[in-house]
């Protein structure tokens, strides 16, 4: 699957600004993934399609957690935020035959991360935090962090996020958690 074609086959699902961030974060993990060694192909589709199912109905997504066994039926108990990475990636599958297991999931733990991260998928999970029309606090440290080092970004990008949720009283996924206790 080209660049264009995963990018054209998301553009419809997605909000303008969404499919504009698609686009960044696609440029972001080529980048990336040459630095840092990962398949930049597998990278290049993975993020193209990353936030596939970003607007799919929350009863959809919530029926897909329910009926599909490989997806963890934890998820119900969080966010609702966190389901489009493993959801969309498992829609993906279905609807595209989309069967690279390594870029299947990339795109399922770009949002949470967890144990164990490929270089794949820390290089889709750290564009998406990094790529240029991201603005929240700290993301300036992390992108010069990601000039040098993966591990030490991802950790940053994940301590960001652990204290952000905390300061707004929110819930965190146990595998955010375990990503950063991973890499830290
Ligand atoms: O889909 P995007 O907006 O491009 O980015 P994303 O898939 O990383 O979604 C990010 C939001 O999800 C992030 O701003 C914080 C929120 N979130 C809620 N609960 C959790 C969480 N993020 C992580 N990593 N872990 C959580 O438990
Ligand atoms: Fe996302
Ligand atoms: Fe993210
Ligand atoms: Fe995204």
């Amino acid at each position: 699957m080209t660049r264009e074609q995963a990018l054209e086959y998301v553009r419809p699902f997605l909000k303008k600004e969404r499919y504009e961030h698609t686009v960044r974060v696609t440029d972001e993990a080529i980048k990336l993934a040459e630095r840092f060694g990962a398949d930049v192909k597998k990278a290049e589709t993975a993020a193209a399609l990353h936030d596939y199912a970003k607007y799919k109905p929350r009863d959809l997504m919530r029926r897909w957690i329910q009926e599909d066994r490989r997806l963890p039926k934890d998820l119900l108990d969080y966010h609702h935020e966190l389901w489009h990475g493993p959801v969309g990636a498992l829609m993906l599958e279905r609807e595209i035959g989309l069967d690279d297991g390594d870029v299947i999931s990339a795109i399922s733990c770009h949002t949470t991360g967890r144990k164990h991260m490929t270089k794949l998928e820390k290089v889709v999970f750290l564009a998406d935090y990094i790529e240029p029309g991201r603005d929240f606090p700290g993301v300036h440290e992390v992108r010069e962090i990601a000039e040098t080092n993966l591990d030490k970004a991802c950790s940053l990008a994940l301590k960001n996020t652990i204290v952000f949720l905390i300061r707004m009283e929110r819930t965190v996924y146990p595998d955010t958690f375990h990503a950063y206790n991973d890499l830290i």
